[in-house]
């Protein structure tokens, strides 16, 4: 059984900064799950384009609210918690935070933890990432 704490991974390695938005990977490749398993703070007043072209990802909403636009479609969901949303499609996106947006993450294949977004939005395919 694995057990960990937020609070303590926040402390460490396991907290991935960016720009607009912090990530703590609460479960990664090297788990052996078969998903990881995220907790993002996407910061208030910024917007973000994404794109997992080699990943799965779903994501929860915990707390704060924004919204969330489908660039393919042009379709806009307002996301608050309680909401979910799944990239089933590996679907191209904008992330936009009114306020702090607190989300849970599974990515499947999992994330190594040294991922960083490319130019593209996405996140290297498993193959060509490190494992943790
Ligand atoms: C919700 C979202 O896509 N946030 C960007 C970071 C990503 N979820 C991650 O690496 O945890």
């Amino acid at each position: 059984m694995i057990v960990r704490n937020l609070n303590d991974a926040r402390k460490g390695e396991r907290l991935v900064n960016s720009n607009g938005w912090d990530s703590t990977r609460l479960l990664l490749a090297g788990d052996n799950m078969g998903f990881s398993f995220h907790i993002t703070r996407i910061h208030a007043g910024t917007s973000h384009e994404f794109h997992y072209k080699h990943h799965f990802e779903s994501v929860y909403c915990i707390s704060g609210n924004g919204e969330i636009e489908d660039l393919a479609t042009g379709e806009v969901h307002q996301i608050e918690p309680g909401v979910m949303y799944a990239l089933n499609l590996n679907d191209k996106h904008r992330l936009t935070a009114r306020d702090e947006m607190v989300m849970a993450c599974c990515f499947n294949p999992p994330v190594t933890g040294t991922e960083v977004h490319r130019e593209d939005g996405s996140y290297a395919p498993a193959e060509l990432a490190e494992t943790a």
